[in-house]
């Protein structure tokens, strides 16, 4: 039997367990990322997977390159249900979802394994249970590797991002984050901080590898500092409502579908983080190690205590992040 044929096979069997008669409903996907970027790959994947496992009754467009809108915006478009589904970064999720912020503090995390433990755990279970009451569920999580400062000259200790311009997604933990650091943070959507860095309009940003790498930051940048100060997970989230308006069948063909992606994102992550990194410094960016992290941490005790003062009940989320091995 041909692998088309069975495909049709497959997919009708699974259209007769779904049950056909509603017909077959589109969603629409949001993806921030271009060609070349691991995250639109594995939006692609997940699209593929929810019409092979809902029998074609689920077909998932995915609008990449952000042609459908900022992120913070598109979120908004999420939440009432405008956009179906997406690739989205916790980072600008915090100013919607108290919770989502745990990711956004700086070095809350070890390094990624730590970051996934405390997402798999109690601390995950609360920040997803908020997530899918602000109308955001998210379905699955990707890896986002960490982020780390990328100027024309060489950060080693917070000192060194002094004075400068750095731009920063938009919450304000990050804003605070630069300015404990003595830097004017510059809030701006992703779309525009090429252009920004090239004209000098900003000094530097933060980004993980591959989209330091995808938009072309490292073309108009000489220094990537290896800080890793936010280790921010991403997701596929769904509107609530629209995932809970699908039969319990469909809706455990989409989740399934949404986790095989994540599997597949973390695989591709791994290796095109590497890649990237050696393009850009073959490109002629000069990576730098930072020696000793702890002023940088030390520098964050403000922020922390900042947000805290502000935010008490997220006292025993931080706290459950830190307490897990
Ligand atoms: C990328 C994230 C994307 C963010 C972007 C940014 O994947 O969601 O919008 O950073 O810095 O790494 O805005």
């Amino acid at each position: 039997m041909s692998i088309k044929m069975k495909f049709v096979m497959a997919s009708a069997t699974a259209a007769l367990l779904m049950g056909t008669a509603a017909g077959a409903e589109t969603w629409r996907a949001w993806n921030i990322h271009s060609d070349g970027h691991p995250n639109t790959a594995a939006m692609d994947r997940f699209a593929e997977l929810a019409a092979e496992a809902t029998g074609g009754e689920l077909e998932i467009s995915v609008y990449h390159g952000g042609v459908l809108g900022s992120q913070p915006d598109a979120l908004e478009q999420v939440q009432l249900g405008a956009i179906d589904v997406g690739n989205f970064n916790l980072g600008p999720i915090g100013p919607i979802v108290k919770e989502a912020n745990l990711v956004s503090l700086p070095f809350i995390f070890k390094d990624v394994p730590h970051m996934f433990r405390v997402l798999d755990g109690e601390a995950g279970e609360i920040v997803s249970a908020a997530m899918a009451d602000a109308g955001i569920l998210p379905l699955a999580y990707f890896d986002a590797g960490a982020r780390s400062f990328y100027t024309q000259k060489e950060i080693n200790a917070p000192e060194d991002v002094a004075g400068l311009k750095i731009r920063v997604m938009n919450n304000d933990l990050y804003t605070a984050m630069i300015s404990a650091m003595g830097g004017n943070p510059s809030p701006m959507a992703f779309g525009e901080v090429y252009q920004s860095l090239k004209t000098g309009v900003v000094d530097g940003a933060e980004n993980n590898f591959p989209s330091f790498k995808n938009v072309a930051h490292y073309e108009v940048t000489s220094n990537y500092s290896l800080s890793e100060h936010l280790i921010i997970p991403e997701c596929i989230c769904v509107n609530t409502a629209n995932f809970n308006a699908l039969s319990p069948e469909m809706q455990d063909a989409v989740r399934g579908a949404a986790e095989e992606a994540a599997m597949y994102q973390r695989e591709l992550w791994a290796v095109q983080s590497a890649e990237a990194r050696a393009e850009v410094e073959a490109a002629g960016v000069a990576v730098n190690e930072i020696a000793d992290k702890g002023p940088f941490q030390a520098a964050m005790v403000s922020v922390y205590d900042d947000y805290l003062a502000a935010n008490p009940d997220m006292r025993t989320l931080v706290e459950i992040a830190q307490a897990t091995e």
